[in-house]
């Protein structure tokens, strides 16, 4: 009989990867998707079956991760091999805004879940991977960070992924749910969401290269990050849950760059050549016509800053046989081509 996996946040961007390799792998994938005004279906259009399809690989459900009896109704109905919760609202400068709202979806979402795995007879049959984040460590850490380093949460993004990581260990330990926790650190594609760094400044960039943008406006570009390919990540969440036990595990490239370092593969690799002057709020980025390309403003900056992230994957490598495959430079190329493709 085939698997079955359900997806909490299908329509994001890790959603519409994992989603791709389980029905490569022979899943039925459900995935569970909110209504709204306008359609958030886009990640996943090509991959979706309508009802009038027998047999489908896809089905999808609507439902909300706030909503405990949605979360209850579709568990408990699926009974799933594999719950993956991807489900957050995952901005991290959005969640100064909105820190009660990120706290429900990315905290107490968790627990919806895992109560109701826990409410059902066979809840030790049900493997659980919760989708952490680098931003738990906080970057105050020297060196490398790893599955042992100190959480230090500097936004309300964070904190709540904190709460959504230790919930998931004792929910592991008290009622032996098979139940893992991801620790992730940045990744990327072309089907990154638009607000996002690196999506955004791949797509500023082609669009000014084809004479379309004006100007790009950033924050902090002299935070460093460690960027990996989303397609190579969700490799990584599946390896978690078909590891023999649950565990928790860093997954990363242990490479980082600033994101104006960032800005600079992308421009050489546009062929755009850009002279940088000025400093802090006052630094700006020119073409060789002398037109202001890049602007720094106040807007960008958050009220906390993580400034240094770069994680050591050993764990994953020893125990999971995972490891990156794509790097920075051939995740550039392919944004960038997808940006072309779809712009030029
Ligand atoms: P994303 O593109 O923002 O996708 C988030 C998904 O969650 C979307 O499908 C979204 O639905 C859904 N969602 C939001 N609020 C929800 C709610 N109340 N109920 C049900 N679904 C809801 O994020 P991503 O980059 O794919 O990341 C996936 C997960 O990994 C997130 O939990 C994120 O925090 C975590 N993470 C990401 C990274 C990274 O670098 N990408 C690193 C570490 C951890 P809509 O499409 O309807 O908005
Ligand atoms: O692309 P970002 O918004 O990603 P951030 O904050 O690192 O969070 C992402 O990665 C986390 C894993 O570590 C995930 F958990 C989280 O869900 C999300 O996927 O910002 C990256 C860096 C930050 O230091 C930010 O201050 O870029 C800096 N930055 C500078 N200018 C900017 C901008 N970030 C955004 N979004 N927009 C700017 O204009």
């Amino acid at each position: 009989m085939k698997k079955k996996a359900l997806i909490f946040g299908i329509t994001g961007q890790d959603g519409a990867y994992l989603a791709r390799l389980l029905i490569k792998k022979n899943y039925i994938v459900h995935g569970v998707i909110r209504r709204s005004s306008s359609l958030n279906t886009g990640r996943i259009d090509d991959i979706y079956q309508g009802p009038d399809v027998s047999k489908r690989s896809l089905i999808l459900h609507y439902g909300d991760s706030i909503d405990t009896s949605s979360v209850f109704k579709i568990i408990s109905k699926i009974l799933p091999d594999e719950i993956y919760n991807l489900s957050a609202q995952s901005h991290v400068a959005v969640s100064f805004e909105v820190p009660e709202y990120t706290s429900n979806v990315d905290g107490l979402g968790t627990l919806r879940i895992l109560e109701a795995i826990k409410s059902l007879k066979n809840k030790k049959k049900i493997k659980f991977y919760q989708a952490g984040t680098s931003e738990m460590f906080g970057g105050s850490s020297k060196g490398a960070q790893n599955e042992k380093t100190i959480f230090d949460p500097k936004s309300p993004y964070a904190a709540s992924k904190v709460y959504a990581h230790s919930i998931t260990k004792i929910y592991r330990d008290a009622y032996k749910i098979f139940a893992s926790n991801g620790i992730l650190f940045n990744h990327e594609s072309p089907l990154r969401g638009e607000t996002f760094v690196t999506k955004k400044i791949i797509k500023a960039l082609t669009l000014i290269k084809l004479g379309k943008q004006k100007t790009l406006y950033l924050g902090n570009i002299y935070s460093k990050r460690d960027w990996g390919h989303a397609r190579d990540y969700v490799e990584a969440m599946w390896k978690i849950l078909n590891h023999k036990a649950p565990d928790d595990f860093v997954v990363s490239t242990n490479k980082q760059i600033t994101v104006k370092k960032f800005i600079e593969i992308a421009s050489k690799k546009l062929d755009m050549k850009l002279k940088w002057k000025g400093k802090g709020i006052n630094e700006k980025a020119y073409d060789l016509r002398g037109n202001m390309v890049i602007k720094i403003i106040p807007r960008y900056f958050r009220p906390l800053e993580v400034d240094n992230l770069k994680g050591n994957f050993a764990k994953a490598k020893k125990l999971l046989n995972w490891e990156p495959k794509t790097t920075i430079v051939q995740l550039i190329d392919e944004m960038i081509a997808f940006e072309l493709k779809n712009n030029g």
